[in-house]
């Protein structure tokens, strides 16, 4: 039995359920509350979810990558890696490459994403399992949800997107990725792998992020990501997407228009991916009672003043695919 700490709605979670459910292993899932962790301080790993404890190995690890290059050898059938050793070695860099950037980026745009449009998402995704979810109420939540943003935004630096040019660099690392999976349909050969799999988890909060989920040149990419969800069984959409959809339905309005981006960045070394990696890069800053002091206000720039404009609702072209 696989154990699986876990904040459900977390896309490197979701890479490690969706390789627990392809290889058909048995897993049980364990909430843990983000704030102190306390579930897992027990084992003597990074303290990031996912973390996986196997019970009949008692092998305990962090790090979705390594948590998945774990399973597939200790439990080598159905396998997520190529025999072909020069193609393992390519998916494990696609691995570690997608999590270094566009795991990371992806979630500093998809938190965002909830702060300008729908923060009290926040509070469902966070507090329903403390104090028996009742911050998370409706009325309690209107003051959480700030709070937990007011956090985010320092832990992940939300207020810094525009001058680490997230936007940009991430446009210059898809572009040429979903070039790719258009002509060969694959990352790495001619078989869905861990590289594939990893690809499409952490594509997963751009589907909130209008400048990517309604790039013109992106919509295969997404199709692909969909029609993976629907052979492989996974959610399609998870809990915060529809909250943000009903959201714009009702207002008829969504923020997705990045007004200081004239022209896409050509290349940069991410999106060549040159250099090899030796293990994923991660960007957790630290949260002090001092740092929160700029909380409030990182936040509500953030919210009302970041220069994501807003425009009229409309779905996603490859939804509709
Ligand atoms: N490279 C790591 C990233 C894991 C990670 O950053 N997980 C986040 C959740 S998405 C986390 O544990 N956050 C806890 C925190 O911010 O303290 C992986 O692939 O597992």
């Amino acid at each position: 039995m696989i154990e699986l700490y876990k904040l459900h709605w977390s896309h490197y979670v979701e890479k490690v359920r969706w390789a627990l459910d392809f290889k058909k292993l048995p897993w049980r899932g364990i909430d843990i509350v983000a704030f102190t962790k306390k579930e897992m301080r027990r084992f003597d790993c990074p303290q990031t979810v996912p973390l996986i404890h196997d019970t009949a190995t008692r092998v305990a690890m962090s790090d979705s990558s390594p948590i998945i290059r774990y399973l597939d050898e200790a439990y080598p059938e159905r396998g997520l890696f190529p025999a072909d050793p020069v193609e393992r070695e390519q998916v494990w860099q696609w691995m570690l490459r997608l999590d270094s950037t566009l795991g990371l980026y992806a979630r500093r745009l998809g938190y965002t994403q909830l702060i300008m449009e729908c923060p009290r998402a926040l509070a469902q995704l966070f507090l329903s399992n403390v104090y028996r979810g009742v911050f998370a109420r409706r009325g309690l939540r209107t003051v959480a949800s700030p709070a937990i943003g007011m956090m985010l935004t320092i832990r992940f630096h939300f207020h810094r997107n525009r001058q680490d040019q997230v936007y940009e660099k991430l446009e210059a690392l898809l572009l040429p990725v979903a070039q790719k999976i258009e002509r060969d349909g694959f990352l790495v050969g001619q078989q869905f792998s861990a590289a594939d799999l990893t690809l499409a988890s952490l594509l997963r909060p751009l589907r909130i992020v209008p400048h990517f989920s309604h790039h013109p040149q992106l919509q295969a990419l997404f199709g692909w990501q969909e029609r993976l969800f629907r052979e492989h069984d996974r959610d399609v959409a998870f809990p915060y997407e529809e909250a943000i959809r009903v959201q714009r339905e009702r207002r008829g309005v969504m923020r997705g228009w990045v007004s200081w981006m004239q022209q896409q960045l050509t290349s940069t070394d991410e999106a060549t991916g040159e250099v090899p990696l030796q293990a994923a890069k991660n960007d957790l800053h630290p949260v002090s009672r001092w740092t929160l002091i700029l909380g409030l206000p990182a936040y509500l720039t953030l919210r009302w003043f970041n220069g994501i404009a807003r425009m009229p609702y409309t779905p996603a072209a490859f939804l509709g695919s």
